[in-house]
């Protein structure tokens, strides 16, 4: 079982590889760990920029829940401006993440924060993406502030 698990990551984390390469851009994908406290919380920063494809009009990101297989779940909250959107991957050690998030921002600055729902030391995986209006990716760039 926990083989089966390990090889469904390994794949996950190869399609997601194979994405970032074809698409031609640098990788936005960040992996993390959440130690056992249950008030764990990761703290990020995304900064959206125009890097040539023009400006920032919202941040996309979505998570997955990486083994072990454990019973806290994992989410991930992205804050912008005066609006907050979350989402939750609901089955941990499988191939599928949580829902995407599009949250469309005020400011190119947005809060991104992963915790979990219990005690128990997790691992997880997100991709982040800055957008323009009609979808182009631009300049993305994120800083670590708090690693719990
Ligand atoms: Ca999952």
């Amino acid at each position: 079982m926990t083989h089966i698990i390990f090889k469904n990551v390994l794949a996950t984390v190869t399609v997601f590889g194979v994405l970032g390469y074809a698409g031609g851009a640098s990788a936005h994908e960040q992996y993390g760990a959440l130690g056992k406290a249950a008030s764990a919380t990761d703290y990020y920063q995304v900064t959206c920029s125009d890097d040539g494809n023009g400006p920032g009009d919202h941040l996309f990101v979505q998570i997955k829940d990486l083994a072990p297989v454990a019973k806290p779940m994992v989410s991930i909250l992205v804050v912008n401006g005066l609006q907050a959107k979350n989402a939750t991957d609901a089955v941990d050690g499988n191939a599928t993440g949580s829902p995407g998030l599009n949250i469309k921002g005020t400011t190119q600055t947005y809060a991104v924060l992963v915790s979990k729902t219990a005690a128990g030391a997790e691992n997880y995986f997100f991709d982040y993406h800055c957008l323009t209006a009609n979808g182009s990716h631009t300049g993305t760039d994120i800083y670590p502030f708090q690693n719990q």
